[in-house]
């Protein structure tokens, strides 16, 4: 026997991932609804060597669904999440509404898989930012060793993390350079993304950062361990999917740089690939598609007593948001709800 399982945002870049993801991972699913708002329902979406209309849903019924999994942005969470969790259904959240909440478990199963346990307060359990999912699956097993003090970190995120219309702009922008009378003016970023970095993703906090800087900070507490210190700086490059970082990380004690090598060898979820040669290191258009988070340029920093620097690649789309998804369904499967 297997789950009732409802994605919720199943025509965005996001819901239609989660679809591939559980079809490729063979999720066991006795029945699967895919929703969307009311101007996308008919839509056809794959599953599998399946197709599905997506229904509606503002009208669709969750009593009696086990898991949800929803991709459809704060407002819409807001209204229609809470629904669902009442009506007895899981909800695996991927946008940012509840992971703050302290009754709401965030979870990377690579990395605190126990605390899907928690999920029943309110029947809700988040799912992180992108940028520190892949991010934090690479800081626990070196902080396991070496307890992690603090972490500077630079990101270069693909515009797939602002959503389709962000897509479309680049290659439209790109296009426009060569082809006159097709110019496009930003209107999705604040500035030209094609052929130029933009170092400003989410709104302004009043601190001077982002509220993307924020959630780094924030969500990597949460899930990892809430002394680690973390200051980010998160740039828009013009790449599609993918996000790349830059990770300084500086710990209580020493970690040798080949030790370190080794202890994310070992570790779930990740490849090392790591060659001091001439594209000896992943780029993010080779983690297109792929379960893995990359890592590669992970050597010592003299400059301090105790500090590494690496380079962590991801498709943001699979472990930053859908795959992740997934993979707390499959941790909730196994610790909980023990069907399939
Ligand atoms: C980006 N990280 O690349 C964002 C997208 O809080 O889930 C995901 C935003 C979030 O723009």
């Amino acid at each position: 026997m297997g789950y009732k399982v409802v994605v919720c945002g199943a025509t965005g870049n996001v819901g239609r991932e989660m679809l591939n993801i559980l079809a490729e991972r063979q999720f066991p699913v006795d029945e699967i609804a895919a929703l969307a708002s009311r101007k996308s329902m008919g839509t056809e979406v794959s599953f599998g060597d399946k197709t599905l209309k997506t229904k509606d849903l503002e009208q669709f019924d969750f009593t009696g669904w086990d898991i949800a999994f929803f991709a459809v942005g704060s407002e819409a969470t807001k209204k229609f999440a809470p629904m669902a969790a009442k009506a007895g259904c899981i909800v695996i959240d991927n946008s940012s509404l509840y992971r703050y909440d302290p009754d709401v478990p965030l979870v990377v199963p690579e990395v605190n898989p126990e605390a899907v346990e928690d999920y029943a307060k309110k029947n809700i359990i988040a799912n992180p930012n992108c940028s520190t999912a892949q991010m934090v699956v690479v800081l626990k097993p070196l902080h396991d060793r070496a307890r992690i003090k603090r972490v500077v970190v630079s990101t270069y995120q693909s515009v797939s993390g602002t959503g389709k219309e962000a897509i479309d702009e680049l290659w439209d922008q790109t296009k426009g350079m060569y082809v006159p009378g097709q110019e496009r003016e930003p209107k999705v970023y604040p500035k030209q993304i094609a052929f130029n970095v933009i170092p400003h993703i989410d709104s302004f906090m009043d601190s001077g950062d982002t509220r993307e800087e924020w959630k780094m900070v924030a969500e990597t507490k949460k899930i990892v361990d809430p002394a680690i210190k973390v200051t980010a700086t998160c740039v828009r490059v013009p790449v599609f999917v993918g996000h790349s970082e830059a990770v300084n990380i500086e710990f209580e004690d020493f970690l040798d740089e080949d030790e370190a090598r080794d202890i994310l060898r070992e570790a779930p979820g990740i490849l090392v690939v790591d060659k001091r040669e001439d594209g000896g290191y992943v780029t993010p258009v080779e983690c297109v598609g792929e379960f893995a988070t990359f890592v590669s340029r992970i050597r010592q920093d003299s400059t301090i007593e105790n500090g590494l620097n690496l380079w962590i690649v991801s498709d943001n789309l699979r472990k930053g948001a859908a795959l992740n998804a997934v993979q707390i369904a499959e941790t909730l499967g196994a610790r909980v709800l023990k069907k399939g």
